[in-house]
């Protein structure tokens, strides 16, 4: 176990803001869950870490549905906001920080970035022509949009890359100087090749950074936009949404007098549908404020139904609410960090999370859990004790009973941390599960093999023999229920103290895989098991 110092051990994860212009779907859930995963093990580790999430409120998009539902804009704002903070509660999404942007510590840290950027000479007042997209509330040039017809047939022009509408605009604005932090841009990502992960979206940033990088608008007229904070020392003019949202990651910070501790150990996980904003934009920003860049955006795919994004546009959401209820929270989660791949998108069905569950946490986790503790097997309920003599260290000219499958399988385990905290940091969440998923077939497999029921207890060799299986056993669903905590933290909980295991024995340093093997004590031998709170997790039925 490694000791950290306060400020060496500070990490700060965030998700993007959400818009509140509909209600929290699936795809929302899913980077909710990938940074809470993350915060998890990084306190797992020792870590100080601060996990913020949020709402994003402000920009024309949410004027229109405030609106359309004929509600006053702050009040139609909390509403859904709340709704956002329900789910999370719900999931048991753990953040340390949630944002909303018409909150008053963020108006003054967007005045006081603007300030910044404005002194430095890095806006100017000009004027914008082009397109733009309110569902995207993005500017867009020529090249990145493209004919189509709407529902009533009537031509339109949309945007290629999200399909939605876009319209010709033409205003005053004022302008950021994109076009001058091209080479700074490139400079950071040649020398920082993990700053956007996973490697295919960094490839796309610098791709993009190829082409023409033109200045931003970063203002809309009073009179097309109210809802929004407006431009320091010109009222006629409101701060463009993206610049507002992008610095609630550095008013959750402190900014602008408190955020250095945590700002240079920032990173963000976003959606690839906002990477250019995150990629592009932001660091843009930053560097003309001088602020340091963050150290890795994170980036995923799409979840899809029917081979299209989920999107309150499409209308094609799944309720991670409603199927929470029916799959469970640690189910729920357990799947979209099993089947979520960053790199390519995943289609969504029921039928994938029944089966998926069924196999890996009812059967194989919750089938190996009941195995070792029940009564059956361990009338004692203890944690049994461990026997070199029927389970050699040496597996060379091994006198005991173990068979070579089996030192295949504490070699397996001996790697899992490392692995797992490798995928982990990485976000390929999916990977440490299989990694976890693979390490579980095995011991339900030395189980299987050794057959321990058929042991006659009043052989004392037999009696030892058994103890050291279901011992190994035990100290293998050790490690998964401690390793499995960011991902399943009530599941982890019901298995280590079904297991007897301390809350305070539950972090990275006190994993240590079956001490006896090594020659050290294990502190767990000949402890008296938890009491038996039922099932791991119930087998979920498919509907008729
Ligand atoms: O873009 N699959 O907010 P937003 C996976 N307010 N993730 C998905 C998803 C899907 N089908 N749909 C959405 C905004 N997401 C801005 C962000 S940040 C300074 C401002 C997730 O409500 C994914 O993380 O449209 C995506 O990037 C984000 O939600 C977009 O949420």
């Amino acid at each position: 176990s490694t000791h950290l110092c306060k400020d060496e051990g500070r990490y700060y994860i965030t998700t993007p803001i959400f818009y509140v212009n509909a209600a929290p779907h699936l795809g929302h859930l899913y980077s909710a869950v990938s940074a809470d995963c993350l915060h998890r093990y990084k306190l797992l580790k020792g870590f100080n870490s601060k996990f913020a999430t949020g709402t994003d409120e402000h920009g024309l998009k949410i004027q229109q549905a405030a609106d359309a539902a004929g509600k006053d804009p702050l009040t139609f704002c909390t509403d859904v906001s709340e709704r956002f903070k329900y789910l999370f509660s719900s999931c048991n999404i753990s953040y340390t920080d949630f944002i909303r942007t018409t909150e008053e510590r963020h108006r003054q840290a967007v005045e006081h970035f603007w300030s910044v950027l404005w002194n430095k000479g890095l806006i100017y007042k000009g004027s914008y022509e082009g397109w733009y997209s309110t569902q995207d509330e993005s500017f867009l040039t020529p090249l990145q949009v493209t004919d189509a017809l709407d529902s009533t047939g009537k031509e339109i022009k949309v945007s290629l890359e999200s399909g939605h509408k876009v319209e010709w605009m033409k205003e005053e604005n004022y302008m950021f100087r994109l076009s001058a932090f091209r080479s700074q841009l490139l400079d950071w990502l040649r020398v920082n090749p993990r700053a956007v992960q996973p490697e295919r979206f960094y490839q796309t940033v610098l791709q993009w950074l190829q082409e023409d990088l033109p200045d931003l608008s970063v203002s809309r007229q009073r009179n097309r936009l109210q809802w929004g904070i407006p431009v320091p020392g010109d009222p006629e003019q409101t701060i463009y949404v993206w610049l507002d949202a992008l610095v609630n990651y550095l008013t959750v910070a402190g900014y602008p007098d408190k955020h250095e501790q945590w700002w240079h150990v920032a990173h963000h996980i976003v959606g690839k549908d906002i990477l250019k904003f995150h990629a592009i934009y932001w660091p843009s920003f930053l560097l003309g404020a001088g602020l340091p860049l963050p150290q890795t955006i994170h980036v995923h795919s799409h979840w899809t139904v029917g081979g299209k994004k989920m999107s309150k546009s499409l209308g094609n959401v799944v309720d991670p609410l409603e199927r929470s209820q029916v799959f469970t929270t640690d189910g729920m989660r357990y799947f979209l960090l099993r089947q979520g791949v960053p790199d390519s998108d995943c289609d969504y069905t029921d039928d994938k999370v029944i089966t998926l569950l069924n196999a890996e946490l009812a059967d194989s986790l919750g089938g190996l859990l009941n195995r070792c503790t029940a009564p059956a097997l361990n009338p004692a309920q203890v944690y049994p004790s461990f026997c070199t003599e029927s389970f050699p260290i040496e597996q060379i000219g091994n006198k005991g009973r173990a068979v070579v499958e089996d030192y295949h399988m504490l070699n397996a385990m001996k790697s899992l941390q490392a692995l797992v905290e490798q995928h982990y940091e990485s976000m390929h969440v999916y990977k440490a599960l299989e990694a976890i998923t693979a390490c579980v077939r095995q011991t339900n497999g030395f189980v299987q093999r050794h057959a321990p029921w058929k042991l006659d207890r009043r052989d004392s060799r037999d009696q030892r023999w058994l103890d050291t299986i279901i011992h190994v056993s035990l100290e293998c669903l050790r490690i998964y229920g401690t390793l499995l905590q960011p991902i399943v933290p009530e599941i982890s909980n019901k298995l280590l103290s079904r297991l007897g295991v301390q809350p305070g024995e539950r972090s990275w340093a006190a994993l240590n895989f079956l001490p006896r093997f090594q020659g050290m004590d294990c502190p767990f031998e000949g402890r008296a098991l938890g009491s038996d709170s039922g099932l791991l997790f119930s087998r979920l039925e498919r509907p008729n």
